[in-house]
């Protein structure tokens, strides 16, 4: 105990230097490389997922700061005689900030899906006590980001998709409202006042800080935006109960039919309850139904509407890249810097509500004229000596051998297979990453050359983590051209800043709490955390290479490499990690989306077992 709190002190004086050290920055944020949240343990796991009254006492949702976490460096897609020694980075050429699955959720709503949360093995994304705290968190964030902006300003923002929970107006509304700056009424139904007052609960309105009017947003689409709870298009009878006062009934949604039939009620949340108590949820024949205050704001909205809303907006761009594109179709490009040869290629990888529905509509998919759009835009930016950067909802490559397959894995109804898309992807020398949200997880994967002879054949999948399950981070990343005329992407954890912010605190609290409880077995990752920083290096053909060359050139003079970001150290890196270069993260344990942060332990499976490498020569063959 005495050296517990040795070592705790420990971490605070070395804080404090850290601070120190900032000097006149008046830098009020920390990322993941500063400091990370350390959960205590629980000393009982007997509790329920809504006991919030006793998570305290039974030691759930507390945590301390510990020590940051420094760049891991990935090197993985560079040829196997590649040195690192003396590379330094020579200029930044682009910064942003990637968010996603935010899920802003109605809680009172009467069509969510709370009794998939607080039944036996319920599963934390249908029920979650931080659920009501999702605007507050998503204010919180976007204070976070604003203050990094203010030190190193950032080139434009990314949501990845999954913005609300499950396609209803308001949640939509409280998305981009938050972003504006507006007030924000996080109550539906009647106006609930759970502790009486103002700015002491989730439901009192608050007035959004805004994101920073000099950072432009872009948002891709996700399965929970335009998918009952990210599942399934709702039925007629669904739409209706969106916004009445029943209950919705269902059936288990995860066995076959289940989603059609009526055995439970979904239940809600007493919304005027200080914790926020499920209520009326339970099995048809022994359930006593009740009605919540309808709400129309509550509806269901198409694809179409959901795009068209962005227009509806007081931030830059309008439209948020959804200006001008065709409705129903949500994929665009942009280019977030003119001087900058980068494209960013926002593209929809969610199902389509008239696919067939083989286990759920959490799948990644394209169709054909996706498919082809993704194609043009790809040939496009290659001929046009652009890198590329694709940002869409679901990741690709990541669960081709992995047991969740079923629910979230490439659709097998797509236009194109999962394999023949890589492959095509992998014919693109100036393609960096592939940045998704989907799976909650914090995981970076190499998607090696299929050719030694040609490393830049070589990309990155990038996830970032939810907003909504712990750990709650979102991501900075930087582009940065280095001394040896390589590219270095800095993938950056950012827990948002709760301090002095009781509600958002709250949220962060539970969610550890709900952690702790649906997950208790989800190993940490290999670094000794949730947490994931890294150094992603990337070959470039020679022309690109010139071409970067003259952009650092210039950019250097712009931005200047001298900020105290220009010297990367490793020093921090683990020793536990593997020196080879075949490791990676991605399979210390998922989060099965339906939204569903539902760990199924993953016991073999590191990269090297599921054989990305062999994987990929075997599709070559
Ligand atoms: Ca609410
Ligand atoms: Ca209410
Ligand atoms: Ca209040």
């Amino acid at each position: 105990m005495v050296a517990l709190a040795l070592a705790v002190l420990l971490v605070v004086v070395c804080y404090s230097v850290a601070i120190g050290q900032r000097g006149n920055q008046a830098a009020t944020f920390y990322t993941t490389l500063d400091r990370m949240i350390v959960p205590s343990t629980p000393i009982s796991s007997t509790i329920h997922p809504y006991d919030v009254s006793k998570f305290s006492e039974y030691g759930y949702g507390l945590y301390q700061y510990g020590a940051g976490l420094g760049y891991d460096e990935r090197l993985d897609l560079m040829s196997a005689d590649y040195s690192n020694a003396n590379v330094t980075k020579v200029s930044s050429l682009l910064r942003f900030f990637a968010m996603t699955d935010v899920h802003l959720t109605d809680e009172e709503s009467p069509a969510q899906a709370v009794y998939f949360g607080i039944r036996e093995n319920g599963i934390v994304s249908g029920y979650s006590p931080a659920m009501s705290y999702s605007t507050q968190m998503l204010n919180a964030a976007v204070q976070t980001v604003n203050e990094i902006n203010k030190k190193d300003s950032l080139d434009f923002g990314l949501f990845l998709g999954d913005l609300g929970n499950s396609g209803q107006y308001n949640e939509l509304r409280w998305f981009i409202d938050t972003l504006d700056g507006k007030m924000i009424n996080p109550d539906s139904g009647i106006k609930d006042d759970p502790v009486p007052g103002p700015n002491n609960d989730y439901q009192d309105e608050f007035k959004a800080a805004g994101l920073d009017s000099s950072i432009p947003w872009y948002t891709a689409l996700g399965n929970h935006d335009h998918f009952w709870v990210g599942t399934n298009p709702p039925t007629d009878n669904m739409t209706r109960t969106y916004t009445g006062p029943d209950i919705l009934k269902i059936g288990d949604i995860f066995t076959p039919g289940g989603f059609y039939r009526s055995d439970f009620y979904v239940g809600t949340i007493d919304g005027s309850t200080p914790d926020g108590t499920p209520i009326g949820a339970g099995p048809v024949n022994s359930t006593v139904p009740i009605t919540v205050s309808s709400d129309l704001n509550r509806r269901f909205i198409s694809v179409a509407e959901w795009m068209n809303e962005f227009s509806n907006t007081t931030s830059s761009p309008s439209g948020h890249g959804f200006s001008g594109v065709e409705p129903g179709f949500a994929c665009y490009t942009f280019e977030p810097d003119p001087n900058v040869p980068i494209r960013i290629i926002v593209l929809d990888d969610t199902q389509s509500a008239d696919d067939l529905d083989v286990d759920g509509y959490g799948h990644g998919t394209l169709d054909q004229k996706r498919y082809d759009w993704l194609v043009s835009e790809l040939d496009k930016g290659q001929a046009e000596d652009k890198l590329l950067i694709v940002a869409a909802h679901i990741p690709i490559g990541e669960e081709m051998n992995g047991g969740l397959g079923s629910y979230i894995g490439w659709s097998t109804q797509a236009a194109v297979s999962e394999g023949d898309l890589l492959a095509k992807l992998h014919t693109y020398p100036n393609l960096l990453m592939w940045a998704s949200g989907h799976r909650h997880l914090n995981n970076v994967t190499a998607q090696y050359s299929p050719d030694p002879e040609h490393p830049e054949l070589g990309f990155w999948v990038v996830e970032s983590p939810s907003l909504r399950e712990y750990p709650q981070q979102f991501r900075t990343f930087e582009v940065a051209f280095n001394s040896d005329d390589t590219i270095s992407l800095f993938v950056t954890d950012v827990d948002p800043s709760v301090e002095g912010n009781m509600l958002a605190g709250k949220s962060r609290s539970y969610a550890l709490a709900a952690y702790q409880i649906f997950n208790a077995t989800l190993p940490e990752q290999p670094t000794g955390s949730f947490s994931y920083n890294a150094e992603l290096r990337k070959q470039l053909t020679p022309a690109m290479q010139e071409k970067l060359k003259a952009v650092a050139s210039r950019s250097s003079e712009r931005t200047g490499v001298s900020n105290g970001q220009g010297v990367i150290s490793y020093s921090s890196r683990m020793a536990s990690e593997p020196a080879d270069d075949t490791y990676c993260y991605p399979c210390a344990g998922r989060f099965d989306d339906l939204g569903v942060s539902l760990l199924r332990p993953t016991v073999d499976l590191s990269c090297r077992d599921l054989g990305i490498r062999s994987a990929i020569a075997d599709r070559i063959r």
